[in-house]
């Protein structure tokens, strides 16, 4: 069975939000496409939430650190990012535009340490509920898109391999953060080396 998985495409990371991807709300026709074609055939859909508390270390203010730069939180390299998508508010929230989706996976409420794939933190000391999730649905095959290609793409595409899934990564609803401008070309590339298929919306529709 096959299920797509919809990444944190919430207000802050779009259009005026505070970690606004460029063009990001450029997607949401495109994810809205992808997810009524799934729920059309009755495939699983699964949306995964960034949802830090206000006291999140990966937020510069709370880490003495300069948005942008590069640090160390919990043993880790860690990018320090602008206060976003905390708990309960409006920047949290999906884009209004996008169609509402029933099953959710949080992630990032450890204040300590950041979460980018919808699997596990970054240490991958905890797991979220996707995995579960996906297994009592009996899932074997992903379909991804969603913000950022850079990061939340990224990193729960390559849990995803790892885990065993087939993936394939959706190019045209996915956009990036680039804080160097070829981050999300090198991201496509590493999740391709590594064993995703990236394919455009239209050869699935
Ligand atoms: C993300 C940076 C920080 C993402 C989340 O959803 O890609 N990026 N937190
Ligand atoms: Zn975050």
């Amino acid at each position: 069975m096959k299920a797509l998985i919809v990444v944190d495409i919430q207000n802050d990371f779009c259009e005026g939000g505070s970690l606004a991807v460029k063009n990001a709300a450029s997607i949401i026709p495109i994810a809205n496409r992808v997810i009524s074609y799934f729920a059309k055939n009755n495939d699983f859909i699964v949306a995964t939430m960034d949802w830090h508390p206000s006291n999140h270390k990966s937020f510069a203010k709370n880490s003495n650190g300069i948005v942008g730069e590069l640090g160390t939180l919990n043993n880790l390299p860690q990018i320090w990012w602008p206060e976003h998508c905390v708990q309960e508010s409006f920047g949290a929230d999906f884009h209004p535009n996008l169609i509402k989706i029933e099953n959710i996976i949080y992630k990032g409420t450890n204040p300590e340490i950041d979460s980018y794939s919808g699997f596990f933190d970054n240490g991958k000391l905890k797991n979220t509920e996707l995995l579960n999730l996906l297994k009592a649905n009996n899932i074997s095959e992903l379909f991804v898109l969603g913000l950022a290609t850079d990061y939340c793409v990224k990193y729960t595409v390559l849990d995803a391999l790892e885990l065993g899934f087939k993936v394939s990564v959706i190019e045209d609803g996915c956009k990036g953060v680039n804080l160097s401008s070829e981050d999300s070309f090198k991201a496509l590339k590493e999740m391709e080396k590594k064993g995703a298929k990236i394919i455009k919306s239209d050869d699935l529709i």
